[in-house]
């Protein structure tokens, strides 16, 4: 069964799923065997793996970690065609749609395939939004892109309706880690009334009354990631992943 695959059956059987996030920086290291327990123990449905930059050349040794240390799928989340490993089950293949720098719309891509294809790893073809949640992030920095301000709806709306006749499988919504405003709720709900494949929404969510309203509004899977590297507690992450 493939990573998809999964991922299509868990949202038959549930209105929205939750995935961790774990940046697997070197600084993350000291925590990594708690932090895969936590989330194991969490009610969560995969692990995304990735960050938007990584200080050193061991991602993969952290990927195999993480994978022969949790039963749930772990999933690359790529911040650059560096992060690539086989030991993954399979890796969001992520389009920048939001922004027009070419590195992150093809550059990357051209680069990352063939290793993709030679570690038969599996690409999960996502198109990738970058909203303004009221703080530069770190992926702001790095992809050189500007986010879309969250009050320009219809705008959002036609970049997300783009990553779908692109043939993308996900349209992932994200403020940025840490973001201090996640995505709106008013436009989640716009979105999902129109389009047909998922919503993924990351970016801020500290706390289950947001992860509630985010899936009442209609997102299909929520990411978590700095509120546990700031050491939620196992209760506090099952409160979020039993509020959607
Ligand atoms: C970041 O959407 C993810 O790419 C998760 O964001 O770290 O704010 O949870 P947080």
């Amino acid at each position: 069964m493939t990573t998809f695959s999964q991922l299509e059956k868990i949202l038959s059987t549930k209105r929205c799923g939750a995935f961790a996030l774990i940046d697997p920086d070197i600084k993350n290291d000291g925590n990594l065997a708690d932090t895969v327990k936590k989330i194991n123990q969490s009610g969560f449905d995969a692990i995304l793996v990735g960050g938007s930059l990584i200080l050193d050349n061991n991602f993969d040794n952290r990927i195999d970690f993480i994978k022969k240390n949790t039963q749930l799928p772990v999933i690359i989340f790529p911040g650059s065609s560096k992060q690539l490993s086989g030991k993954a089950d399979a890796i969001l293949f992520l389009s920048l749609l939001s922004g027009r720098n070419p590195q992150y719309l093809i550059g990357e891509h051209v680069e990352s395939a063939p290793v993709i294809h030679s570690l038969g790893l599996e690409p999960i073809p996502t198109g990738y939004i970058l909203l303004d949640g009221g703080s530069r992030t770190s992926v702001e920095i790095i992809s050189n892109t500007i986010p879309l301000p969250m009050d320009k709806v219809d705008i959002i709306l036609a970049h997300a309706l783009a990553g779908q006749y692109l043939g993308n499988k996900f349209i992932f919504l994200e403020c940025g880690s840490g973001a201090l405003n996640h995505v709106s709720t008013t436009i989640i709900e716009t979105l999902s009334k129109r389009l047909d494949i998922p919503i993924i929404v990351g970016g801020g969510i500290t706390n289950a009354t947001s992860s509630k309203s985010i899936a009442n509004a209609g997102a299909r899977f929520i990411v978590v990631g700095t509120h546990i590297e700031n050491g939620a507690s196992i209760e506090e992450l099952r409160e979020i992943t039993s509020s959607i």
